[in-house]
């Protein structure tokens, strides 16, 4: 038998995911935490990080580098109350850098937290019945949900289910209440036990996402476990089920690999889909690689094993057989801006967050705004996959009042004043904090969108609605490989430019330029839009019209 990776002995003799993080909290000597509980710490919501625009400075003074910590809530199907939005804000304020950061799967983040203010964070949240559990570390992460209400009539049934998954695939420790919100410890750790997990928990994190047709706006085939809802004479009859979807490879490892997820096949009802993810998670649990934590990802596994085995393993633990996969289409990956009505008759204003930061700026004061209208009451808030808000379930005697606000302070304006591909594009964060950057993506983007808006306009496709997303290493976390234009961090400055992905998220891109400056992305994009413009047919996406062409 191969060697467990050391992650894997670290939690196995974690004591449910408590380790020494009480120590370590305790050491006033240190920012950091101890090495084995930065792993652990993850399954709590949180990454240790540091300021890597103040390394040199600091190893130039003999300091230790500037820690801070992330942390991530679990917000199944991304939904808050004005009132949990409200302390969100505060405790960004309080105990974080300020920033809000939506992220590409639903959630938010805030960063720069010291060690000191991890416990009041966590406190507050919980007053406002929000938690970090399970958001990170290798175990089921937020669970996503197509955002948008108006996408159906049986929005909100579907939406249902990303709660019931997700508690469903909860760790049954109570380390998380015992550390953070001085719990009395359990007296029979029995009461603990979790069948799931066990002590080892999974091989690598999993990722689960339920899309409603036509949209595919969460990036269904991009997650372990995608469900794609059936529906029938505005009926959910049950799910089409997808596995071993991931996006991330690495530089120089051929044995690593974006992947879309396969469809296996539907299952009909709550109890047999719950049963089905479930199972499929134990299948993960029990053959996933747990000795190379790069092979680990349930997409390696299915690969290993191979779809048939997997499928009649699957069959054989949830007791029940797989129909063959219903008819679903997908004509869409997008954020429907501005106003829309839903069914009910409430009213859902969607605001462009650029790459998900809500902060103020000159041009639009968004965070103030947001702010604003969670004092008012009258609208929840939903966050989606392309890292942007909807201001949510206002009533139309309202509407006019948070209008206003959004008028007030600019985020009218920039929603619709940002060009097309400004909305439909996408960054991770990268630096300065993510650790495992190579080369910047949300703090670059914008300034990159400013000259690649130009040659658009040059070439008459202003109106285009091409997916560009950039991530600064290849782990893909704005989904860089699913999109029509993708960059991919290789180095300060220097970037994999990626085509050939579609529209709708059911084809990846591939390298088209390897490691390139502005200067050549600029001028090759020039070229490609040029042709592009001349050559495609009437409806013809730049995705589908690079793979004519093979450019890839
Ligand atoms: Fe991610 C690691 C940020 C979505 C694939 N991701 C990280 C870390 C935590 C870096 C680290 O391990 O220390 C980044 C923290 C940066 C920071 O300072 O905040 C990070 N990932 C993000 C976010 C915030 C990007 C964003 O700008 O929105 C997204 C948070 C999602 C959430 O709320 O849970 C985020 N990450 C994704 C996605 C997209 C998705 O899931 O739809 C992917 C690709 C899909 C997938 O999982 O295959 C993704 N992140 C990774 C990977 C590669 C995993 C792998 O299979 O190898 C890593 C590295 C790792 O796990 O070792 C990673
Ligand atoms: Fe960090 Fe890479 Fe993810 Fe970007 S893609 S947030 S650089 S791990």
């Amino acid at each position: 038998m191969s060697k467990k990776s050391a992650i894997e002995i670290i939690k196995e003799a974690s004591d449910g995911l408590r380790g020494t993080i009480r120590e370590s909290l305790q050491d006033e000597i240190t920012g950091a935490i101890r090495e084995d509980d930065q792993a652990l710490i993850k399954f709590h919501g949180m990454y240790q990080q540091d300021d890597r625009d103040r390394r040199e400075e600091r190893a130039a003074k003999k300091l230790e580098r500037l820690y801070s910590f992330m942390i991530r809530l679990r917000l199944p199907g991304g939904f808050l109350t004005p009132e949990q939005w409200i302390a969100v804000h505060d405790v960004a304020g309080k105990n974080a850098t300020g920033v809000i950061k939506i992220t590409s799967r639903q959630t938010l983040q805030l960063h720069g937290m010291i060690k000191s203010k991890i416990k009041p964070t966590i406190r507050s949240f919980n007053e406002a019945k929000l938690d970090s559990i399970a958001t990170c570390g290798d175990i089921n992460r937020n669970v996503l949900c197509s955002s948008h209400p108006k996408e159906s009539p049986i929005h909100a049934e579907v939406f249902g289910y990303a709660d019931r998954i997700s508690r469903l695939l909860m760790p049954k420790t109570r380390a998380y209440y015992e550390i953070w919100l001085d719990e009395e410890p359990l007296l029979d750790k029995k009461e603990e036990e979790d069948p799931l997990y066990r002590d080892r928990y999974l091989p690598r994190k999993f990722k689960i996402a339920i899309a409603i047709p036509p949209n595919n706006d969460v990036d269904v085939f991009a997650n372990d476990v995608g469900l794609i809802a059936v529906i029938e004479n505005n009926t959910l009859v049950g799910f089409n089920i997808a596995i071993g979807g991931g996006l991330s490879s690495t530089h120089g490892n051929p044995d690593t690999y974006p992947r879309l997820a396969t469809l296996i096949g539907f299952v009909p009802g709550e109890e047999k889909t719950l049963k089905a993810v479930y199972e499929i998670a134990t299948i993960q649990r029990d053959h996933g690689n747990r000795s190379d934590r790069k092979l680990a990802r349930l997409k390696y596994t299915v690969d290993r094993v191979g779809i048939d085995w997997f499928k009649e393993e699957l069959e054989r633990r949830t007791g029940f057989a797989l129909e063959p996969v219903r008819k679903t289409i997908f004509t869409s990956r997008k954020d429907h801006f501005g106003w829309h009505q839903n069914e009910e008759g409430l009213w859902y204003y969607t605001a462009l967050i650029e790459n998900g930061r809500v902060t103020d700026e000159a041009t639009a004061q968004v965070k103030s705004a947001l702010l604003a209208v969670a004092h008012t009451g009258k609208a929840n808030f939903r966050f989606t996959c392309n890292q942007n808000v909807i201001i949510s379930d206002v009533k139309e005697a309202d509407k006019a009042a948070i209008e206003a606000i959004l008028d007030t302070y600019g985020v009218i304006l920039l929603t619709e004043k940002s060009s097309v591909t400004r909305r439909h594009s996408m960054a991770c964060v990268a630096l300065p904090t993510c650790p495992l950057a190579l080369a910047e993506a949300q703090r670059y983007l914008p300034g990159l969108l400013d000259k690649i808006e130009p040659l658009l306009h040059k070439h008459q496709l202003q109106q285009e609605e091409i997916i560009i997303r950039m991530t600064g290493c290849p782990n893909g976390c704005a989904r860089s490989y699913a999109a029509e234009i993708g960059f991919v961090g290789t180095g300060p400055g220097r970037y994999n430019l990626q085509l050939g992905g579609d529209r709708v998220g059911e084809r990846l891109n591939k390298i088209y330029k390897t490691d390139i400056a502005e200067e050549e992305i600029l001028q090759t994009l020039d070229v490609l839009f040029n042709t592009f413009s001349a050559e495609k047919n009437m409806g013809e996406t730049f995705g589908d019209f690079a793979l004519r062409k093979a450019w890839v």
